[in-house]
């Protein structure tokens, strides 16, 4: 089988995908939007099953869109999906509660800056708040390692995403999670995550000019190859 995972230059909804390929050592391809269709993304974007990235392309022959659509195919083909099916409906509440984060929380950190930046930080931290007070209620209550039992599925990768990412956007919220800041101590120090995590594209620049370095050189974040 031969999997591509197309997406653009920014720390988003293609990330979870990538921890959970990563986790589960199924080899796919990580291609930005250009490098697979061979052209500008305002060209492909009316050709792409719902005009957005990320897709999956399997086989060169079939396309799947929406990053949780993604995610779910992942566990499946790797075996790893939840076969009770209570538990099942669990990890669904769990993922799209992650996935309600994508929009105050990822644009802001990969492209918005100076005052803007301040004004949208200031105004997604009390979302932020609540929803982490949720999960971490949700995790301390369960007992477990991660949220359905002792090893991570799709949706502690899709929570990691956003918990990590909210760093950028202010370290100090985490700092109110002490379970949360377990959880992501534990996703991050799984060998397959940690061999990702330690060589991914670092996100830089947030705030001011936010970029993407990848192989050392910057790349603005974007739908635009640079
Ligand atoms: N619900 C979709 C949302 C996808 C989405 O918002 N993609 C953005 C990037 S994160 C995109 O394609 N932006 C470019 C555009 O809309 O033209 C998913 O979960 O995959």
């Amino acid at each position: 089988m031969n999997l591509k995972l197309i997406y653009f230059k920014m720390r988003a909804l293609a990330e979870a995908p990538r921890i959970l390929f990563h986790y589960t050592g199924i080899e796919f391809e990580d291609l930005m939007s250009w490098e697979y269709y061979g052209e500008d993304w305002s060209i492909t974007k009316p050709k792409v099953s719902f005009k957005q990235l990320p897709v999956l392309i399997i086989d060169d022959k079939h396309e799947v869109a929406q990053s949780i659509a993604i995610l779910n195919y992942i566990e499946k083909i790797a075996g790893l999906d939840i076969k009770d099916q209570i538990q099942s409906a669990k990890a669904d509440a769990i993922l799209q509660s992650a996935q309600e984060l994508f929009a105050p929380l990822n644009p802001t950190v990969n492209f918005a800056t100076g005052e803007n930046f301040i004004e949208k930080r200031d105004t997604i931290k009390p979302i932020l708040m609540s929803r982490f007070d949720d999960f971490d209620r949700i995790l301390t209550s369960s007992g477990k390692k991660y949220f359905i039992d002792e090893k991570p599925h799709a949706c502690d990768f899709a929570v990691f995403h956003h918990l990590d990412l909210s760093k950028k956007l202010d370290p100090t919220l985490i700092e109110n999670f002490p379970r949360l800041e377990k959880f992501i101590y534990d996703i991050s120090s799984i060998d397959s995550v940690a061999n990702y995590l330690n060589n991914r594209p670092e996100l830089i620049d947030v705030s001011i000019e936010p970029k993407l370095l990848i192989n050392g050189i910057p790349h603005p974040t974007g739908v635009k190859q640079t």
